[in-house]
This record gives structure tokens, C-alpha cells and sequence, in this order.
């Protein structure tokens, strides 16, 4: 079975791939339409980027950003069959957030399962080892994948005890990570399935995908955050394989596609 898709929406004017391309509400909310047409069953809405070194924005900003899109977009995504969640690591705005019509409460900072429990929302419990601010500065892991589990599985443990019956658990790529720990915490993804909690992931257009990509076409620049869908791609579909039930991602259409491709058993044959 294919994966959800969730789609990016950042109404931020500096996430790291698609910051400002949609920094007021009216221009986000006309995004969302688009992500929901290209077939997205999850549209995250955020307003504060958790890029590295990026700078805390201050709740009221975060909410004026999320709130206004959440409402404008709540009656367009459930004609369309999908959910709306809110990425923040704020339990303000995670509550009006969800009070506003999101369903799922994406949490970055993998701590809010009291806050999704009492909305009765679905809570993505993301690893992240320190703040945005700093935390590419220096990860460290003994064991990166074992570390990153045992925290994913005492966070679903908390989010079944708080009452939360839809739980999700995120490995967090390049939350605190090098590029070497993505790539082992992606290799390891069967690992983290195999907890028997829904595991969702986001690599979309990330920095080690770029660095990757540089190396491969033996140019050695690396590109940027728009020109890394080929990484992009192939890294949903191999967490499609490992078993991943959702993937967020800032390129729904292809992306889609791809896994529908990806995930097609051979038939008998065409012509
Ligand atoms: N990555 C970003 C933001 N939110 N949420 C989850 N659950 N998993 C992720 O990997 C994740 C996230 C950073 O990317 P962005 O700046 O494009 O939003």
C-alpha cells in the first residue's frame, strides 16, 4: 500500500527550501489548493522555520501565519478526502491550531502528546536532538539509530498512556544529524517499522541530498534545496520499501507518482 503523502505548506518568509515563497496566508492558502489537487492526503502547515540556526519567531506570529491558512483551507481538505496538520513545537499554537481544524499534530519537538490528547488529534512524535538554532552545530551519537529509537519508543509509549490513539513516530532527518547519521537512520528505517508504531519521515530537499547529488553528477556543487528532487524522490520510495506509512514531502505530484510507480507489483504485462 502506498504511503500518505503529506505536503509541505510553510507559511515561514525563511524555511530552508520554500521560504517565502508563500508568506502571507492568501498566497499559502492558494498553495494548499495546489498541493491538494497534485493528490496530497496530509497538507502540514507551519509558520516557524526549524531550519538550522533559524531564529524563534515569537507565538503570535507563528499563530498569525498558521491559523488564518488552517481556517481558510479546513473545508477545501476534507471535501478532498484529506487532513490538515500543524508542524510547530508550541502547545499555544498546537491547541489553536487543532481548535482551528487540523487533525494532527505534528510535533517537531516530540513532547505535546498531553496537547494532542486532549484535542483527540493524531500526534507525529519527531526526534530531534537539541534546538534549530543550534542543533547542526555538533551531533553527537554512540549509536545513532539505537538512540534515536529508544527515544521513539518511550515517546509512543507516553502518547498511548496520554490517550492518544492515532500515534506517529518521526526519526527526524537533519534535526541535529550529520549527514552520515540521516543515511544510517534511513538504511536502519526497517529497524524503526518494525516497533510496530506508523513511522513517517521527511527527506525532502534536505542538505544531504544535495550533497549527494553534487558528487554524483562529478561536478561537485552542490545544488540547492529546488534542484534535489531526484534525491528527494528516491529516498520516499526507499522509505516506501522499509515499510514508512507517511512521507512528507515539498514535490506531492511527483512524488506520488513515483511512489505509485515504486509500489506497483509487476503485472502480466502490456504492450
Ligand atoms: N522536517 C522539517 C519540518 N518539519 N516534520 C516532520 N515530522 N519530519 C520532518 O522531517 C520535518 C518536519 C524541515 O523541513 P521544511 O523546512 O521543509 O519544513
Amino acid at each position: 500500500m502506498r504511503p500518505l503523502v503529506m505536503g509541505v505548506l510553510n507559511v515561514t518568509p525563511d524555511s530552508f527550501s520554500d521560504g517565502g515563497a508563500w508568506p502571507d496566508p492568501d498566497a499559502a492558502v492558494r498553495h494548499g489548493r495546489r498541493l491538494l489537487a497534485e493528490g496530497a492526503d496530509v497538507v502540514d502547515v507551519g509558520g516557524e522555520s526549524t531550519r538550522p540556526g533559524a531564529e524563534p519567531v515569537g507565538i503570535d506570529t507563528e499563530l498569525a501565519r498558521v491559523v488564518p491558512t488552517i481556517e481558510a483551507l479546513v473545508e477545501e481538505v476534507a471535501a478532498a478526502g484529506a487532513r490538515l496538520s500543524v508542524d510547530t513545537r508550541h502547545a499555544e499554537v498546537a491547541r489553536e491550531a487543532l481548535a482551528a481544524g487540523a487533525t494532527i499534530l505534528n510535533d517537531v519537538s516530540g513532547s505535546l502528546e498531553q496537547v494532542a490528547a486532549e484535542a483527540g488529534a493524531g500526534w507525529v512524535a519527531m526526534h530531534m536532538q537539541g534546538e534549530p538554532g543550534t542543533m547542526q552545530d555538533a551531533p553527537r551519537y554512540d549509536d545513532v539509530v539505537g538512540e534515536v529509537q529508544a527515544f521513539l519508543v518511550a515517546a509512543a509509549r507516553r502518547g498511548s498512556a496520554a490517550g492518544v490513539d492515532e500515534v506517529w513516530i518521526d526519526p527526524g532527518i537533519g534535526f541535529g544529524k550529520t549527514f552520515a547519521h540521516n543515511w544510517s537512520l534511513l538504511g536502519a528505517l526497517d529497524s524503526l517499522v518494525a516497533t510496530g508504531t506508523p513511522v513517517a519521515i521527511g527527506t525532502s530537499r534536505k542538505g544531504f541530498l544535495g550533497a549527494i547529488l553534487g558528487e554524483a553528477d562529478g561536478t561537485d556543487e552542490r545544488p540547492g534545496p529546488e534542484d534535489r528532487l531526484e534525491g528527494s524522490i528516491t529516498t520516499a520510495c526507499w522509505a516506501a520499501t522499509m515499510g514508512a506509512a507517511m512521507i512528507r514531502v515539498h514535490d506531492v505530484r511527483a512524488t506520488v507518482a513515483a511512489l505509485d510507480a515504486a509500489l506497483t507489483p509487476p503485472g502480466p504485462g502490456g504492450t
